[in-house]
């Protein structure tokens, strides 16, 4: 009986070395230590042993038992610290490889154009306001001034969802609803996208951006209207740069001026850019029309306003140097990656 409890003990050291996972380690357990295990059976079979001999077999049994449980117990660490080491062998990270390069976008010309013209009137008190694209013609054109005979009013100049809704030719309707829910003083700047029938071209698109300025308040006088755009010309195109009003007409001004600025590259000599000028159209302005603030509940004889308007693009063509309107609406990151 004794020696069969050490065969066992021998076989089950020699067996357990062999073992190579917790799946083996289990059987194991369950061959030496289980209900059915070999150790169990000699147990079982005492019955035949002499009085004298239960204890001491019994009791060998037990150490062998209690012998093995704790070497079933290193093996199970020493299992367990192998299959970790594998396991972060295998799932070694190299984090001296380069990672992978996501190319990143950036502001559009566009709307890089938009939010410098913005800053430059925020610093100046304007408030920056929005409106719908989709318009009243009360708002876009009745509002303003717009005679009924207005080319502008015509379909084929102008998109119309039906005869009372179209899409804005100008973000001036937003003006007119701030007039219409504000008492002055006002001094707003609303940016946003306008629509005209037009042919795409180098210089058209029947999508594009407008800026327009209003202010009104008691005793504006065209010296203020000078004045801001002075300095928005000097903060956007230099401080050397100068302006000059030429006569013009708009419906909703009255006096109307159409904007030059002195050409930002030859100072004002005549050179490619401004033609031989020495000026560049950039936008109209006036006095707003007394029938426009009647219109939007403000009295003229207490109030007085001006107003101005220009187109991003054609701001952002002249900042940049682009000489063809597509290139902004193509997404071509070869054109677009340059700014
Ligand atoms: C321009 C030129 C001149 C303008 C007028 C108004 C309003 F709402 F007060 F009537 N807003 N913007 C205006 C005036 C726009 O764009 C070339």
């Amino acid at each position: 009986m004794k020696e069969k409890l050490q065969q066992i003990k021998l076989a089950a050291q020699a067996e357990l070395e062999k073992l190579c996972d917790a799946d083996q380690l289990e059987q194991f357990k369950v061959k030496y230590l289980g209900k059915k295990g070999e150790l169990t059976a000699i147990l079982r079979s005492m019955s035949g042993i002499s009085a004298e001999e239960r204890p001491i077999i019994g009791q060998l049994a037990n150490q062998i038992r209690s012998e093995i449980e704790t070497l079933v117990d290193e093996k199970r660490t020493l299992l367990a610290e192998s299959a970790m080491k594998h396991k972060l062998e295998a799932e070694k990270i190299d984090v001296t490889i380069p990672g992978k390069k996501r190319p990143l976008g950036h502001t559009h010309p566009v709307t890089s154009t938009a939010r410098e013209i913005e800053k430059i009137f925020i610093n100046m008190g304007f408030d920056v306001v929005d409106g719908p694209e989709i318009e009243y013609v009360s708002n876009n054109f009745d509002a303003l001034n717009a005679p009924d005979n207005h080319p502008s009013r015509d379909m084929t100049d102008t998109f119309y969802i039906n005869p009372e809704i179209l899409l804005r030719t100008q973000t001036s309707p937003v003006q007119a609803r701030i007039m219409r829910d504000n008492k002055p003083p006002i001094r707003v700047i609303c940016p946003g996208r306008v629509y005209r029938s037009d042919e795409v071209d180098a210089t058209h698109s029947p999508m594009f951006h407008q800026m327009e300025g209003l202010v009104v308040d008691k005793n504006i006088v065209m010296g203020d209207l000078k004045g801001t755009l002075e300095v928005f010309a000097k903060n956007m195109f230099g401080n050397d740069t100068r302006i000059r009003f030429r006569p013009h007409h708009f419906p909703f001004t009255e006096p109307s001026a159409e904007v030059d600025i002195s050409c930002f590259v030859c100072g004002g000599k005549g050179c490619r850019l401004c033609k031989g000028e020495g000026w560049i159209e950039i936008l109209g302005a006036g006095m707003v029309h007394p029938n426009v603030l009647r219109n939007c509940g403000i009295d003229p004889e207490e109030y007085s306003g001006f107003a101005f308007g220009m187109g991003i693009e054609r701001i952002a063509m002249r900042k940049y140097n682009i000489d063809d309107l597509r290139l902004l609406y193509e997404n071509d990151m070869r054109f677009l990656s340059q700014f």
